[in-house]
Order: structure tokens, then sequence, then C-alpha cells
């Protein structure tokens, strides 16, 4: 491949942390799959970035903090949000990324939800959009045109950067062998694919 297109290519890996994989806090079917696909990855790429999960302990999507159930949804600051198992706290093991998840190639990492008020699904921005993680900025510093997204959850975090990486003028690409949904109600995965594709994402599967 030419290097003047490999250097304009990133791997995005979204939120490979413990807590989403099967016996984490908020597991994610078959979360740990991606592992060795997104391992053998990210050697095509130049440049590799990942997001964590990063949340306070008196977060507002935990559901207990409600007095609610996780499932349930409740409006916080005007806008709807899921409420969730406790998951993902600062400094505990369920934050932390997979042990076997390569690191040495990760060029930077970009925490999101670290603010108790709001939630952050997507790698660029919390979802009211208030503060961005500076991703953006790292991205075009390094000329990179093109995001190719791997990770947990597709239905959430990873549906949400897509969108959000498309709205920052990069060209999107998700790797779904490398993706798994929570699809908390069947068929959500399927939706946020179709969502993805009509906003234009394109899908990229490990032959292409
Ligand atoms: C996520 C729900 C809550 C995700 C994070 O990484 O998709 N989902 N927090
Ligand atoms: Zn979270």
């Amino acid at each position: 491949m030419p290097k003047e297109r490999n250097l304009k290519k990133a791997l995005l890996i979204v939120d490979v942390q413990n807590d989403f994989l099967p016996g984490g806090a908020l597991a994610v079917p078959d979360g740990d799959q991606v592992i060795p696909i997104i391992n053998d990855l990210q050697k095509e790429f130049p440049l590799v970035v990942a997001t964590e999960d990063c949340h306070p302990e008196n977060h507002s999507s935990f559901a207990h903090f409600h007095g609610k159930k996780p499932g349930e949804k409740i409006e916080v600051e005007g806008e709807l949000q899921e409420l969730w198992p406790v998951h993902c706290v600062q400094g505990s093991w369920g934050a932390e990324l997979a042990p076997s998840l390569e690191k040495g190639r990760i060029d930077q990492v970009f925490y999101k939800g670290t603010d108790a008020r709001v939630d952050s699904y997507s790698a660029f921005f919390d979802n009211q959009r208030l503060r961005s993680t500076g991703l953006t900025a790292y991205l075009r510093e390094k000329g990179i045109e093109k995001l190719y997204i791997v990770g947990l959850a597709t239905d959430y975090c990873v549906k949400f950067t897509a969108l959000d990486a498309l709205s920052e003028g990069f060209s999107v690409y998700v790797i779904p062998e490398g993706c798994r949904g929570i699809d908390l109600a069947p068929g959500d995965v399927e939706k946020a694919y179709f969502e993805m594709e009509k906003a234009g994402v394109c899908f990229c599967p490990l032959s292409c």
C-alpha cells in the first residue's frame, strides 16, 4: 500500500474494557471475541487510538443513583438517558482495557463519561455536545482522513462515535467483525447498522 494512503488512516478502538466483556458489569454478549480480531487489525494501521468509558462513582447514568433499575430511561438535564448498572468506574478493574488487548501500538487513549452530570457515548463529544474529548484535533493534527472503528458496543458507543466522526468530516468505516452490540431490545444492533449506513458510514468487513 502506498505510504501516502497509509498515513491518512487510523484505527479507533472503542471501549474494549473489562466491564463490557463477559463477566463484567455491563457485559456485551461475545464482546471478548473482538479482541483477537482487533489485535490483528492494529498491525495494519500507522495510528491507533482507543477510548475508555471512565465514570465517577456518582455518574448520572447509573440506575441505582436514581433509585431505578438498569434498562429504564429517565430525563437528565433535559435529555433522555438510558440507565445502566454501575460500570467503568475510574480506577476500578472494570474500567481497565482488556488484559488480552494489545496495548503497545495504541498511540493515545481518550477518556469519556468523566463528567458525572452527562453521559458520553461518542468518542468525540458528550451526549449534550458540551465538551469535546480532543479526538478531532488529535486526528487532524496527525493528518487523518479515514477513520476505521471497532469495539463495544455497536448500538451505543460505536454508533455515536461513527456518527460524530462523520459530522467532524472524516470518512468513516466500521469493521463489523471487530464490533459487538448490547441489543437491549432485540434488533437494536441491526437498527444501529441501518442508522449508520443511512448517515454515510461505510461497512468494511475484514475481507474488503
Ligand atoms: C457504553 C453504555 C454505557 C458503550 C458505555 O461503550 O457502548 N454503553 N456506557
Ligand atoms: Zn458508560
